[in-house]
């Protein structure tokens, strides 16, 4: 392809740039929430906190990273942005690793709070690991061929995401699950945070394979612009929607728990 398909305006780059600070900033700030909220819940919930500052941490810097990589792939050329000759390609690949620390995180923290114990907890702690990690290193390697890149293949992209697709079934059926035996044990308004959590999953999770198919718009006719800048626009909610509402609405849930269990915060 000719590098000027990748020129985009300045617009457009200033949206993925700001949009980007907007993610690592966000996660700096709620990575200070989870820390200083911790022991307003009693003990046997705080790994849900402990964990949320886990995620936060690598989210933080892959996110910052992410912006550098964007700042660095292009330069100005007196009225547009295009790609700089000889620099690093931008790429989500680094979002793609930094999942492989978090998915794993996000669907193990919500077992203490679903209050999920001994060898049942155990059992969804091997089968979300592996689930989730599987369907992160197969979607990973299906990016490489996506629309629009060097060595683009719709087929082995497509393949690898509908594999990738699998394990995210899998991983829906057993969070649907697990909300479900948590919020059996519940009462309260915990019980009705905690439940609300269900539809959040579902929305939030689905915006990364919406991402991934976002290239397949060049295709048919959508600039390389609008497709590059929907694409980050469309992570970034998900990142901020999985990863921090998704943690206050844990904290919250297990707050309210530990009130109606006769926990005073000191
Ligand atoms: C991929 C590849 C295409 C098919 C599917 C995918 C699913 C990705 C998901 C990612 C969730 C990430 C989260 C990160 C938070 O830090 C890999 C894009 C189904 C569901 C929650």
């Amino acid at each position: 392809m000719e590098a000027d398909i990748f020129t985009i305006s300045v617009e457009g780059f200033e949206i993925v740039n700001h949009i980007l600070t907007l993610g690592y900033a966000t996660m700096a700030a709620a990575l200070l929430f989870f820390i200083l909220t911790k022991n307003n819940c009693l003990p046997k919930y705080r790994m849900s906190s402990v964990l949320s500052v886990v995620v936060m941490t690598s989210a933080l810097l892959l996110l910052y990273t992410q912006k550098i990589s964007w700042t660095d792939a292009y330069a100005f050329t007196g009225e547009a942005y295009s790609i700089k000759p000889g620099a690093d390609l931008f790429t989500n690949g680094y979002r793609y690793l930094n999942w492989l620390i978090d998915v794993p995180m996000l669907l193990i923290q919500i077992l203490f709070v679903a209050q999920i114990t001994g060898s049942a907890r155990a059992s969804y702690m091997w089968k979300f690991s592996t689930a989730g990690c599987l369907m992160i290193l197969t979607g990973y390697y299906g990016q490489f061929y996506e629309p629009g890149r060097l060595n683009e293949s719709i087929a082995m992209w497509s393949i690898w995401g509908l594999i990738s697709t699998g394990f995210f079934i899998y991983v829906l059926i057993l969070i649907t699950r697990v909300i479900n035996e948590g919020k059996a044990k519940m009462e309260g308004s915990g019980r009705k945070v905690f439940g609300a959590i269900l539809p959040l999953f579902y929305i939030s999770w689905w915006l990364y394979p919406i991402a991934y198919l976002a290239p397949i718009f060049m295709e048919a006719g959508v600039s390389y612009e609008i497709t590059i800048v929907s694409q980050q626009v469309i992570y970034t909610i998900a990142d901020i929607a999985s990863k921090v509402v998704y943690g206050v609405m844990l904290t919250a849930t297990s707050t309210m728990l530990s009130e109606t269990e006769g926990f005073k915060v000191e």
